[in-house]
């Protein structure tokens, strides 16, 4: 068993009696209580999901096992000569909670570089795709047509007990997540480099390679490193991360799940929105023949947005009170390495003009930067021009933390997931203090 796979198995014979304590001696405390406000409201707040993953504090945003964004930077072991940790490392720590030593990081590169290789017919698959095919649904179908070889389908049939379901989970994930940088790398290249595929390197790390085969010299690997870091994992409720974790419940396996995951992802008001923040800048900056705008013409053409009935994309949060810190750790690279980018330059703008009207507007809850007000920049400059690519990039990071959660969910013995429905008379009804 692999160094990974021992130390999970110890972490979850650990958990697994809080888990049954909480079911059965306080299984009927109360947690929370549900308005019609939220029902309608699209279950805002309702502390209804558990996750050990990662939490998402409103003001402080998001934490890793824990870790803040700067402390998982700074604590995690870096790849030789690099400023960031690696993915692999990242993954030891949402798997187990534990930062991994060298040797530990060292096996999961060996594990992942088992498995990496992608199988012909999902290149078959994807080439036989519409040309202007969105990169998401590829990505998301290369994944389907992997299903095939889902060893969790294999050991149920079998029968394998409910007990040992996570090991079957945890060698899929493992499986799947090994080739996600291939299969993006090869999807980016297929549609926006004639197909001149470049091949990996095993001794590279996760990130590292990945920037291989897109073909982009330093410090693009450093950049895929912290993409992957930040965009992993979000606490369960935002769109992909619960997407992902319903599927699975079913007992869907985690090509499935991850599939459904990234079609979440792919909707404009979740991580598509990296995508629509470039799109939408590049409107700015031909309209300003690419000059950079003073801060009146900026505020203009925000106005302008909102009027036209737009939401400002990159702006906003369903859970976040103040600027995202994943947005922050961006902006540090930016100054670090591109200050003088004209597109940076314009983010920075919208920094400091859309937060004041969106709060004098009234509506959003959240005026500040969300993560993918800063993801398109970082990508625009080392030449990733095509946005419509930034999801998938997204995606490859949320696969980490999601498949994490889901191997623990199966460990914990969560079951199927299945709230309840009211219809709009009952709904009525109880507002009438009928019910
Ligand atoms: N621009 C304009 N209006 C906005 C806004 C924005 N950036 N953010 C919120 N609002 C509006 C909402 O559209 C809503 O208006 P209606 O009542 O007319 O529908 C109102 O403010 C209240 O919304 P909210 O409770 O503050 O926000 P929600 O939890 O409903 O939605 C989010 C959150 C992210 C979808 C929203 O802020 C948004 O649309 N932002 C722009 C898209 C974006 O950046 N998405 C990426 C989020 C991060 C990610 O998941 O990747």
């Amino acid at each position: 068993m692999s160094i990974l796979k021992q130390k999970l198995r110890e972490k979850i014979l650990i958990e697994r009696p809080r888990t049954e304590k909480l079911l059965k001696e306080y299984g009927n405390v109360k947690v929370d209580d549900v308005t019609i406000g939220q029902i309608i409201g699209g279950m805002r707040d309702i502390k209804s999901l558990v996750t050990d993953i990662s939490y998402l504090d409103p003001f402080e945003g998001i934490r890793f096992r824990g870790f803040t964004i700067p402390e998982v930077l700074e604590k995690l072991p870096k790849v030789a000569g690099k400023d960031m940790p690696s993915v692999e490392a990242f993954f030891y720590l949402l798997l187990t909670g534990d930062i991994p030593t060298a040797a530990e990081v060292d096996a999961v590169h060996v594990e992942f570089n088992n498995r990496k290789e992608v199988p012909k017919y999902v290149y078959d698959v994807l080439r036989a795709m519409p040309k202007d095919s969105h990169p998401m649904t590829m990505f998301a179908t290369g994944i389907m047509s992997m299903q095939k070889d889902s060893i969790f389908v294999k050991e149920y049939h079998k029968g394998i007990k409910k007990g040992d379901y996570w090991e079957a989970y945890y060698e899929d994930s493992m499986n799947l997540l090994a080739k996600l940088p291939e299969l993006g790398a090869f999807i980016y290249r297929l549609k926006y480099r004639n197909g001149d595929v470049i091949a990996g390197d095993p001794k590279l790390d996760f990130g590292g390679n990945f920037a291989k085969m897109m073909g982009i010299d330093k410090p693009y690997d450093d950049i895929a490193r912290l993409y992957f870091i930040l965009h992993s994992d979000h606490e369960s409720g935002n769109v992909s991360a619960h997407t992902g974790h319903l599927v699975a419940s079913a007992l869907s396996d985690i090509y499935y799940a991850i599939s459904a995951m990234l079609t979440g992802l792919a909707g404009p008001l979740h991580g598509l929105a990296n995508e629509e923040v470039l799109r939408w800048l590049h409107g700015v900056m031909d309209s300003m023949g690419g000059k950079i705008p003073t801060e009146d013409e900026m505020k203009k053409f925000v106005m302008d947005t909102l009027d036209s009935g737009k939401v400002i994309p990159g702006f906003g949060h369903a859970v976040l009170r103040k600027t995202d810190p994943r947005y922050t750790a961006q902006r540090e690279f930016c100054l670090k390495y591109l200050p003088e980018d004209p597109i940076f330059k314009y983010v920075d703008l919208l920094y400091k003009v859309v937060p004041e009207i969106l709060l004098a507007k009234g509506k959003a809850k959240n005026p500040w930067p969300n993560v993918d007000a800063q993801s398109g920049v970082i990508q625009w400059h080392y030449g990733v021009k095509e946005y419509e690519f930034y999801t998938v990039l997204f995606g490859i990071g949320r696969a980490l933390g999601v498949c994490s959660n889901i191997i623990w969910a199966r460990a914990l013995g969560y079951p199927l997931e299945r709230p309840k429905s009211l219809t709009t008379a009952m709904l009525e009804e109880v507002a009438a203090g009928k019910k």
